[in-house]
């Protein structure tokens, strides 16, 4: 395993194909403030430049957070002008994961509020450890969430129940989160890493180009009508066809052996 920092503010280390990155900020509950969001954005990109690396996991330092949210502190003074430029910064990162090159496998522990929940909410999907409080309480210090959270929120769980959430500011704990539907399973707190290695490991294995592909799909296709999602499915599934790692996969099923893939 190498680990190096790429920015105090984020970690990025590499285990085989699997590259975590950490938002390192636990004595303010890894609250994002300017510099925490450049620092993630970095840590990515070094994961994505990084051609061994195929799969993603986010976490967050320490014992007691993910991450608390936006750093209040830092835009409590701001003015409408600031605020958009902030929010432009934070946006940009949230978008930034969604189209990585790489699934990422968001790992929540403590608590997951406001633009930390957002950040879980850009990843491919959410693990959460048994104890962990996530939520938006934007309302209660007279915002709304907006790194996208709003959006994502009611595209995973519906609208209705993403403006209950949302209107109440409340929290609600891992187990109720899986019950909306928008956390894929809870763990206890030290199988947490494991899991979320270990299905980022499992989708390592599997074509580079197939899964790039299915991330494509699965986020572009269910935003749009059904007959363009599906659309967009039989054109990635017939572009596989011009790839190696395609008649590898099916040749190594004919031959019954393993397929090895090149990521072309
Ligand atoms: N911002 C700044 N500092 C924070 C934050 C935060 N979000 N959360 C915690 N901290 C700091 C505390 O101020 C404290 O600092 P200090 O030691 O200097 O007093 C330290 O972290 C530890 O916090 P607590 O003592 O409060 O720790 P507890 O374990 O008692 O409580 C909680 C943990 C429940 C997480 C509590 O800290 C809390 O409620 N935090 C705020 C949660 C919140 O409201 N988040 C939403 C923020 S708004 C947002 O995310 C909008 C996103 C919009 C897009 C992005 C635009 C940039």
């Amino acid at each position: 395993m190498s680990a190096a920092p790429s920015a105090a503010r984020a970690l990025v280390s590499r285990d085989g194909a699997v590259a975590v990155v950490t938002i390192n900020r636990p004595e303010a509950r890894n609250a994002l403030d300017a510099e925490t969001f450049e620092a993630i954005g970095q840590a990515f990109a070094e994961a994505e430049r990084d051609a061994q690396v195929r799969c993603a996991i986010l976490i967050g330092a320490g014992d007691k957070a993910f991450a608390a949210g936006a750093d209040i502190k830092a835009m409590a003074e701001a003015d409408p002008t600031g605020a958009d430029v902030l929010v432009g910064h934070a946006q940009r990162l949230a978008d930034r994961l969604e189209a990585s090159r790489l699934p990422v496998i968001a790992a929540v522990h403590g608590f997951a509020l406001g633009g930390g929940l957002e950040l879980a909410l850009a990843c491919d999907f959410i693990f959460a450890a048994r104890g962990a409080k996530l939520g938006f309480p934007e309302v209660g210090l007279g915002v709304i969430p907006g790194m996208g959270g709003t959006q994502r929120l009611a595209r995973r769980i519906g609208v209705p129940r993403a403006r209950e959430l949302i209107y109440r500011g409340a929290l609600i704990d891992a187990e109720e989160a899986v019950r909306l539907g928008f956390v894929n399973a809870v763990l206890e707190p030290d199988a947490l890493l494991p899991r979320a290695r270990a299905v980022a490991a499992e989708i390592a294995t599997r074509a580079p180009l197939a899964v790039a592909a299915a991330k494509q799909v699965l986020r572009r296709g269910v935003d749009a009508a059904l007959d363009a999602g599906v659309s967009l499915e039989r054109h990635l599934f017939a572009s596989l066809f011009a790839t190696h790692d395609q008649k590898e996969g099916m040749r190594a099923f004919i031959e019954k052996r393993a397929p090895q893939w090149t990521g072309t």
